[in-house]
């Protein structure tokens, strides 16, 4: 009986055997396609996209590599192999072979020496400001990619959903716009390679629409085609390092695009979280996620469940799923030199991963920083994703800082709305509980909410005060593009117009002085001059924040290095405003009358250690002690 059923079992193998064997093998992808030598990551762990795959043998050409066992998936149509680098491997061109007995296949893999860290991989600090750009709504350089032959069709800019023509060589061509508004760190929006055809399962306005955002990949490795190039993005980040401006990249880890080729064959049957046809939809219950209460089942539908239900959940406690997506992040860094992550959806994905992925990341570019997306306004939640510490679930995720959603709504209610400013020093007194608050990005506007000016109640001097405080509170600042002309823009995705003077045929050009508007350009002005401040005062870049005085709508707090302070006032008020606080701790003059660095026409005086301060209705000033 046993041998008849092993024969059995040998007849179906050889059929299996025959029938794969007449097709040859080939190779319709390798992830990663390069790597540098004397890496913390090695071996590399490649995966190899392709078909019949069935037996193979995996074999290097080219000196200073080594493969280890090859895993085959049951489809064959996956490759998982270890790629050992030798230190003193030459840089240049290698093949990676594929071979069965039907035939071979063969794919280029680059060996690169390692970048140069002087002036790469330089993190973000609270010296930095940022700016946040939107690719493909910033400015158009370069026309031939408007409308690529691998997607065409999604060009359109009467269509707010489609691609408008913004590119890499768009950012590049106004460095200096950006360096004149004192910018020294951009984040850009994601850059890799999104669906080449319309969205038909995220219908917008009931029609199909476009991956122009970034956010849905297809190709984790590739630089998306209405963007440019990997070679385009390299010379990004090398110029703009040049003009003493950092590349911070947005990076998604927790889903794919709805049409990622992993989608309808995953590499591991545990790659998503469930499948296309049956998966958890996200509730959103971000809560539980801090929960000490909370089984682990009533997490599951936040972590697991697919974004907007359509954005396959990838499954980061799958070993081989882990180790891809901290390959795809040390990737990017170690081949452009870039400074700074964005971390997107950040709370969606298990902490044990984050833990594993920032420890990766650390020991490769010890200087690297990351800031993770925690969109939420509460600081009891937001701070619990900050790492630094080890909490109930005793895990350190080692993230250094978030966006800080908590004071981003206090800012839009007071500066926008009009509604009480203390509501600001309210949540700054919340701050204890992150463990690092001097790192956390502030902003006032981004590409997930309606533009500052689109706000009930919104002015340009509300803007300028949102403007002042964001510019002289503790943390690393954070503009967004057109904010600084006053953009309107009341949701997604009108909040990421295109800049005016970045595409083909716009009537003016608002890059530039002569073709900005009155109100665009005295905005452009006030907001130049804060960073001006922020550069020439080091107070208002490293010193600790201190509340002075707190009204209902006014608002005075110093910057403080020791006696050397900064003094910021706050009148938020629809008339003028006379404050009064103690300065004794600071190196203020008895007697000394003071000049508003911002002039906005507020006076100042200092007796009996005070500072007495007279502000025009809805102004900001800045006194410095020096
Ligand atoms: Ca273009
Ligand atoms: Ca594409
Ligand atoms: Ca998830």
């Amino acid at each position: 009986m046993i041998l008849i059923r092993s024969f059995v079992i040998c007849v179906i193998c050889a059929t299996c055997a025959l029938s794969v064997s007449a097709q040859p093998p080939e190779i319709l992808k390798l992830d990663p396609p390069s790597w540098w030598t004397r890496s913390f990551a090695n071996p590399v762990r490649l995966l190899i996209r392709g078909r019949n795959f069935q037996n193979a043998r995996v074999q290097v050409v080219g000196p200073g590599l080594r493969l280890g066992t090859p895993t085959v998936n049951e489809r064959g149509t996956y490759i998982f192999v270890d790629l050992f680098i030798a230190p003193n491997a030459p840089p240049g061109q290698r093949s990676i072979t594929v071979t069965t007995p039907a035939g071979s296949a063969r794919a280029p893999f680059e060996v690169l020496g390692p970048l140069n860290p002087a002036g790469r991989f330089q993190g973000f600090s609270a010296a930095d400001v940022l700016y946040l750009i939107m690719i493909d709504r910033f400015a158009d350089g370069d026309r031939s990619n408007d409308d690529p032959p691998q997607s065409r069709g999604l060009y359109d800019r009467k269509n707010k959903f489609y691609y408008h023509g913004g590119d890499l060589q768009g950012v590049i061509d106004h460095l200096p716009y950006l360096k004149e508004l004192g910018v020294t760190a951009i984040w850009l929006t994601p850059w890799y390679d999104n669906y080449d055809r319309l969205n038909q399962i995220e219908l917008k306005e009931n029609k199909p629409s476009t991956g122009f955002h970034g956010y849905n990949p297809q190709d984790f490795y590739g630089v998306e085609e209405h963007f440019g190039s990997q070679a385009k993005l390299r010379e990004l980040v090398e110029t703009a390092h040049r003009a003493g401006i950092k590349i911070i990249q947005d990076q998604v880890m927790n889903h794919t695009g709805p049409y990622h080729p992993w989608v309808d064959d995953p590499p591991t049957p545990t790659w998503f979280n469930g499948n296309k046809a049956h998966h958890l939809k996200n509730s959103f219950q971000t809560w539980v996620l801090h929960d000490p209460r909370a089984v682990d089942q009533l997490k599951r539908e936040t972590m697991e469940g697919w974004f907007l239900n359509f954005l396959p959940d990838l499954n980061q406690s799958d070993p081989e799923v882990s180790r891809y997506l901290i390959q795809n992040t040390l990737w990017w860094i170690g081949t452009t030199g870039l400074d700074g992550v964005r971390m997107d959806t950040w709370q969606y994905v298990p902490n044990s991963f984050w833990r594993n992925w920032n420890e990766a990341v650390k020991r490769e570019f010890p200087d690297f920083r990351v800031v993770g997306e925690v969109k939420d306004g509460d600081v009891v939640h937001t701070s619990f994703f900050q790492g630094g510490r080890v909490r109930f679930d005793k895990i350190d995720s080692g993230l250094d800082s978030l966006l800080d959603f908590p004071l981003f709504y206090p800012i839009r209610h007071a500066f926008a709305e009009g509604k009480p400013l203390d509501e600001i020093p309210k949540t700054l007194a919340k701050d204890y509980l992150y463990s690092n608050s001097e790192i956390l990005v502030t902003l006032l506007g981004g590409h997930d909410d309606g533009r500052f000016m689109s706000e009930k109640g919104a002015t340009i001097e509300g803007l300028k005060l949102a403007n002042a405080f964001v510019l002289t509170t503790r943390g690393v600042p954070q503009l967004y593009y057109g904010d600084e002309l006053g953009m309107e823009g009341e949701d997604e995705p009108t909040t990421r117009g295109d800049f005016p003077g970045g595409f083909p045929g716009d009537k003016r050009n608002a890059f530039t002085a002569a073709g900005r508007k009155k109100h665009e350009q005295e905005l452009f002005e006030y907001i130049r001059r804060l960073t001006t401040l922020r550069r020439e005062l080091e107070p208002l870049r490293t010193g600790t924040l201190v509340n002075l005085y707190v009204a209902e709508q006014q608002y005075a707090y110093a910057r403080a290095v020791n006696r050397d302070a900064v003094v910021v006032a706050i009148n938020n008020d629809d008339k003028p405003a006379e404050i009064e606080f103690d300065v004794s701790r600071f190196a203020f003059r008895q007697g000394q009358s003071l000049t508003d660095r911002l002039g906005a026409g507020a006076t100042a005086s200092v007796s009996d250690d005070k500072l007495k301060v007279k502000l025009p209705k809805r102004s900001a000033a800045i006194f410095s002690s020096r």
